[in-house]
C-alpha cells in the first residue's frame, strides 16, 4: 500500500455560543487543516490538526499548512508500513513541527488499522475500556453563572470539570473557584486552569484562598521554570499542559518532579505514535494526564478518543474533545458524542470516520 496522492483541505470551525474565553485569548472560530490520504489500493487515510489560534500555544493554521507543504512531496510513494520508517521520513524534510506531522502520523494509523481490519486503539497497544470519561471546560466567566453550568453538567453526567480562571482580579477568579465548588462538591472533580495566565503570586495567592478545596491547579503560569518554582509553595497538585510542547519537556517535568500529572495535546506532541510514549512514562511515575487536543472536528475527537482508551483508567483525567463548542459532524454514520459525559470508543477499522464527500469544498492543496 503505496501513497498516491495527498490532499489538504480546510474547514472553519465557528465556537457554538459565538466565544470560547480563556486567560490569553478570546476565541470565536478555529481554522481546522485536514490531510487526505490516498493510496494506490484505493484507501484512504485521514489526519486533522486544528490549533485554537495562534496565542495558546506556538502553533497556527498557516504555519500547519505551510510545514504540510514542506513534508508532502517527500511522503509520495511511500509504503505504509512501518509508522516509524515515515516519521523518519517527515522528520528529513522538516525539523520539528510536530503538530503539522502529527495530521499525517493520525492517517497513516486510520489507513493501516483499515488494512489490517483493526481500530486505531488496536495499533496503539489495545483499548481497556469501550467508553472513556469526557471533562466538561467552563470558559471564563462570572462565578455564580460559571457555578450554574457547573451544576448542569454534572446532572448531564460529566465526572470532571475544567474551571477556567486567570486574565481578570483575583478576587473573581477565588470566588469562581469557591462558587463551583460550593455547587458540585464531591460529585465531580475539578481541574483549575490557568492557560499560563498567572503570576508566581497571584497562583501563590489562589492556591491559598482556596486551601480546603480539592482541585488539580492546570497550567497555572507561563513558563515551566516559572511553575517549578510553586513546587513546596502552593498545595493543590501541579498539573502542566502547554508548557509540554514535545516529548522532551514532559521527560523533563517528570524526572524534575515539578509536574503531578498532565493536560495532554495529541497533535502538540507530535500526533498518536509519540503520545505511547508519554503514555508509557506516565503510566511508569503512576502520573495521571487528560487525551485532548486543542481544538478539531471529529477527525481529532476520534483520536483523543482512541489514545483516551489504551490509558489505565485510574489515571485518565478524561478526553477533552470540542463537540459541545462545534455545530454538526463531518460523518453523520459514525458521530463521536458524548452521552452522559461519556465517549463510546469508536470500533470501525482505523480512526472510525469518513467525512462526507465534498464537505470540505475542494482541498487547498494537492500533491
Ligand atoms: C480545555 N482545552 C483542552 C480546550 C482548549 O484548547 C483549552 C484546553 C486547555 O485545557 O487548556
Ligand atoms: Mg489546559
Amino acid at each position: 500500500m503505496r501513497i498516491d496522492r495527498i490532499n489538504v483541505y480546510t474547514i472553519q470551525l465557528p465556537v457554538k455560543g459565538g466565544t470560547y474565553r480563556m486567560a490569553s485569548d478570546d476565541v470565536g472560530a478555529l481554522d481546522s487543516t485536514l490531510v487526505q490520504v490516498v493510496t494506490n489500493d484505493g484507501l484512504t487515510g485521514w489526519g486533522e490538526t486544528c490549533p485554537i489560534g495562534p496565542v495558546y500555544q506556538p502553533h497556527h493554521a498557516l504555519g500547519a499548512r505551510a510545514a504540510i507543504a514542506e513534508i508532502a512531496p517527500g511522503l509520495i510513494g511511500s509504503e505504509i508500513a512501518s509508522i516509524r520508517l515515515l516519521a523518519k521520513r517527515m522528520d528529513e524534510r522538516l525539523n520539528g513541527h510536530g503538530y503539522a506531522k502529527a495530521a499525517f502520523d493520525i492517517a497513516f494509523l486510520d489507513l493501516l488499522g483499515q488494512r489490517l481490519g483493526v481500530p486505531v486503539s488496536t495499533l496503539l497497544g489495545g483499548a481497556l475500556a469501550d467508553r472513556v470519561p469526557a471533562y466538561y471546560s467552563l470558559i471564563v466567566g462570572p462565578p455564580e453563572e460559571t457555578a450554574r453550568i457547573a451544576a448542569d453538567k454534572v446532572k448531564a453526567g460529566y465526572p470532571r470539570l475544567q474551571v477556567k480562571i486567570s486574565g481578570r482580579n483575583l478576587e473573581e477568579d477565588v470566588a469562581t473557584v469557591h462558587k463551583v465548588w460550593e455547587a458540585v462538591g464531591y460529585k465531580a472533580r475539578i481541574a483549575v486552569d490557568g492557560n499560563r495566565g498567572l503570576t508566581i503570586a497571584a497562583a501563590i495567592l489562589l492556591d491559598r484562598l482556596c486551601q480546603a478545596i480539592p482541585f488539580v491547579f492546570e497550567q497555572p503560569c507561563n513558563t515551566i521554570d516559572e511553575v517549578a518554582t510553586l513546587k513546596g509553595r502552593v498545595t493543590h497538585p501541579i498539573y502542566l499542559d502547554e508548557n509540554t510542547e514535545d516529548q522532551n519537556a514532559v521527560l523533563r517535568a517528570i524526572s524534575l518532579g515539578i509536574a503531578d500529572g498532565f493536560g495532554f495535546k495529541v497533535t502538540r506532541l507530535g500526533g498518536l505514535t509519540k503520545m505511547t510514549t508519554v503514555r508509557d512514562l506516565c503510566a511508569i511515575r503512576s502520573l495521571p494526564h487528560s487525551c485532548d487536543d486543542a481544538w478539531g472536528g471529529d477527525i481529532i475527537a476520534a483520536a483523543c478518543v482512541h489514545l483516551a482508551s489504551t490509558v489505565e483508567p485510574r489515571r485518565l483525567e478524561g478526553a477533552w474533545i470540542a463537540q459541545e463548542y462545534i455545530e454538526g459532524h463531518f460523518d453523520a454514520k459514525n458521530p463521536i458524542l458524548i452521552e452522559n459525559g461519556h465517549i463510546a470508543v469508536p470500533q470501525l477499522p482505523g480512526i472510525g470516520i469518513k467525512p462526507e464527500p465534498g464537505m470540505f469544498g475542494e482541498p487547498v492543496a494537492t500533491y
